[in-house]
């Protein structure tokens, strides 16, 4: 009998990646002041920046971008994809936007607003943003084990049902329009929420007449892990346990960058009448006409078959298995890594990783650096520069201090997997030789995408 699991796919069109010296690196770091994001893409070799958009599509999905149907209203490929998603969610109505955030921006300018309270097991960085932008207040209530990161259990992506229920109590359900459940959650480290815990939160919110939503990027990773670790689903099929997550939900926002397999695109989809008319005058001001909704029809097809190919088994498990390889093989080195890995990434503790640099001098970055220095490989900090503040002169750092490499979905290969663990070991065996850093620009929000660093130490400048 063979156990290997190999990749699902043959590969039909292939695109250079760059080498270059490390020499060249440390001049390519020094010109992007230390930001990754600040890199030419060109200069990396394997991104692990983002699972988000960086999908390869299928000989499938491109046939059917080359069937999309570019009319301006009432688009073929507008009913094709409407259906694809209806199917899959039994939503009532299905509003395609250019990516999640979009989503979210239309829905919580219609929900959302001063005084409004919205719970979420972790909001999503950009879900907050639009949450905050309306008004309201964005409450996270992941359950404790979220933050212990070298403990396993099987849903650290759960929501805390007693703090949900204790806020209801608090801030009255009338100031709660909507609970969103993100599956898998992504800021707690890609970690999946268990069938029950969705059925649970969505009998709560049922007693208050709150509805649930799903952010659902990430649905199919979700559901398998549902699959393979929740007691009476080993033998269902994930398109099913796919199907029951979204029945107990009222509406879902999605990033089709992730789970749908594409390069671009989103929807917003519900069962709400009013809700859904609302939304549509909106997405007709900033996206696009409803049966287009800001994507080009093209799109709207890839979409539609990467939702189909998502839902293959053979699929998943060589994704959810080729992730957490990687992760297998940082923490049998003994590198700190967030346990059990999550659907699309591996993620280093660094406060593990580098006890001794202190948060204020940035631990993640200092790793994400050297990562790059050493193998060419993209990863992103989420710690203190994308969370801490400075507030009146003091420091206030990010509860984790973590380093995602994000898998893109079926772009890189074993090897690649191996090359970068091995970068990844070797950068830790001389962990104790690398400087903190200090940030010496930053813009007044999102201050990750665009800050400028230095190395604490001058004289003992990375590497
Ligand atoms: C990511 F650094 N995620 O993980 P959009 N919900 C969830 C997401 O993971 C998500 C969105 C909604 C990204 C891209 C990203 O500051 C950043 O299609 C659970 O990107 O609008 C996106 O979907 C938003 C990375 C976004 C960032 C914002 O890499």
């Amino acid at each position: 009998m063979t156990n290997t699991i190999i990749e699902p796919f043959k590969i039909k069109s292939v695109e250079p990646i760059s080498f270059t010296t490390r020499e060249y690196r440390q001049k390519a770091l020094r010109e992007a002041h230390y930001n990754l994001f600040l890199l030419r893409a060109d200069d990396v070799l394997i991104d692990l920046l983002t699972d988000s958009g960086t999908a390869a599509m299928s000989s499938r999905q491109w046939a059917a971008i080359m069937d999309g149907d570019e009319s301006y209203a009432g688009s073929r490929s507008f009913f094709k994809f409407e259906k694809v998603v209806k199917d899959l969610t039994r939503f009532n109505f299905v509003i395609p936007t250019h990516q999640g955030r979009a989503a979210e921006k239309i829905l919580f300018t219609v929900v959302g607003g001063r005084g409004k309270v919205i719970p979420s097991n972790t909001h999503f960085d950009t879900t907050r943003a639009n949450v905050e932008f309306s008004g309201a207040a964005a409450v996270d209530l992941p359950v404790p084990s979220a933050l212990e990161t070298d403990k396993r259990s099987d849903f650290k992506g759960d929501i805390d049902l007693n703090r949900l229920k204790d806020l209801i109590r608090k801030v009255g359900a009338a100031n709660i329009p909507l609970c969103i459940l993100t599956v898998t959650n992504n800021s707690v480290g890609g970690q999946p929420v268990s069938m029950r815990n969705i059925r649970e939160t969505s009998a709560l919110l049922n007693k208050h007449g709150i509805p649930l939503f799903l952010d659902a990027c990430r649905f199919a990773e979700n559901a398998f892990f549902i699959k393979l670790r929740e007691p009476g689903y080993k033998d269902k099929s994930v398109h099913d346990i796919a199907q029951e997550m979204f029945s107990y939900a009222d509406g879902c926002t999605m990033s089709a960058k992730k789970d749908a397999l594409v390069n671009i695109g989103g929807f917003l989809a519900l069962n709400d009448a009013a809700i859904a008319e609302k939304s549509r005058s909106l997405l007709i001001m900033t996206e696009g006409f409803p049966t287009y909704g800001g994507l080009a029809g093209r799109d709207l097809d890839a979409m539609a078959q990467g939702l189909e190919e998502v839902l293959d088994e053979d699929y998943l498990k060589y994704r959810i298995r080729s992730v957490e390889y990687f992760g297998d093989k940082l923490e049998k080195a003994g590198v700190p890594v967030l346990v059990p890995t999550g659907g699309h990434a591996v993620f280093l503790d660094a406060k593990r990783f580098l006890p001794h640099v202190p948060a204020h001098q940035y631990p993640g970055q200092a790793i994400a650096v050297e990562v790059y220095l050493e193998g060419g490989i993209r990863s992103v900090e989420i710690g203190s520069v994308m969370f801490g503040r400075e507030t009146d002169g003091e420091f206030v750092g990010a509860g984790l201090e973590l380093v995602r490499l994000a898998i893109p979905r079926r772009v890189y290969t074993q090897s690649h997997i191996d090359y970068a663990a091995e970068a990844i070991i070797e950068v830790f065996k001389r962990r104790e030789r690398i400087p903190g850093y200090r940030i010496t620009y930053e813009p007044p929000y999102l201050r990750h995408f665009t800050a400028h660093f230095e190395p604490v130490v001058k004289e003992t400048t990375p590497g």
